[in-house]
């Protein structure tokens, strides 16, 4: 059983399943030449800073031309719009690598240690909207999936820290099978983690994260003033450069990216 969409519209069967199980998958996403292109860039990124091991690395899309195009993905940013409306930015993106033999990682949902979504109230919003792109075959379980647990964004409790603690399987757990150039989609509040790897190769998955435009960005401090020079608008929007002529209070943002 799995939460199947297509790419482009964000159709009223996504949109339920969507808000009963927290994520959906959208195969057919990257073309074979695609993945190449985006898994090659998520090398040369991870060597270029010298990460060893497990590690995520921030920031590919300044320096790497196949991970810029990722950001607003004609597959994927109709979803993000259908969800948030026209007003939302890409709060970070981050490039992981599981390496060969790598071991379970921990459950958790995504959010902020400085100040945990689940304060802000019941259900936990939708602050971090996440496309991961998969870079390296995931289509049998073993192979440094992610592993989900459908519905839990909307759990009233947390996952019982004694399985936290012990990295323990869940009954309903689901490990997410899809091949390389699929795309992963899901709510901050979905309890997930990374799956087993028994490959002797090095798995890359490409994160995208959206959020509404109040959000502050952690994969940067500041936005790169070449990069936004010599991308498009709808980049440059996304990156949060827009104008704001009431700042700091944050009223009349442009109503549609494009225009940004
Ligand atoms: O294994 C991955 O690629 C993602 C890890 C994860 O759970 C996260 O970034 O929140």
């Amino acid at each position: 059983m799995n939460p199947i969409s297509n790419p482009g519209e964000f159709t009223e069967l996504d949109r339920f399943m969507f808000e009963s199980w927290g994520y959906l998958i959208i195969p057919n996403v990257l073309s074979e030449d695609e993945v190449k292109e985006c898994l090659e860039a998520s090398i040369r990124l991870h060597e270029s800073e010298g990460a060893k091991g497990w590690a995520q690395v921030g920031k590919g899309y300044e320096t790497e031309s196949a991970l810029e195009r990722l950001i607003d993905h004609p597959a994927v940013l109709p979803k993000v719009r259908a969800l948030y409306g026209e007003r939302f930015i890409l709060q970070s993106a981050w490039c992981t690598k599981q390496p060969a033999f790598g071991g379970v990682g921990g459950w958790h949902q995504d959010g902020s240690g400085a100040y945990e979504f689940s304060k802000l109230g019941y259900p936990i919003p939708l602050i971090q909207l996440r496309a991961s792109f998969l870079l390296t075959d995931q289509s049998i379980p073993r192979t440094g999936n992610m592993e989900m647990i459908p519905g839990s964004h909307r759990s009233q409790v947390q996952l019982p820290g004694a399985i936290r603690t012990a990295k323990d399987d869940v009954p309903i757990g689901h490990v997410i099978c899809a091949p390389s150039g699929s795309v992963l989609f899901f709510h901050n509040a979905v309890w997930h983690r990374t799956f087993t790897h028994d490959g002797d190769y090095d798995r890359y998955t490409m994160h995208y994260i959206y959020s509404p435009p109040w959000v502050r960005c952690s994969d940067r401090f500041e936005n790169n003033q070449e990069f936004l020079d010599r991308t498009t608008s709808t980049r440059r929007y996304l990156m949060g450069q827009f104008a704001r002529p009431d700042a700091p209070f944050g009223a009349s943002y442009p109503a549609e990216f494009e225009k940004g």
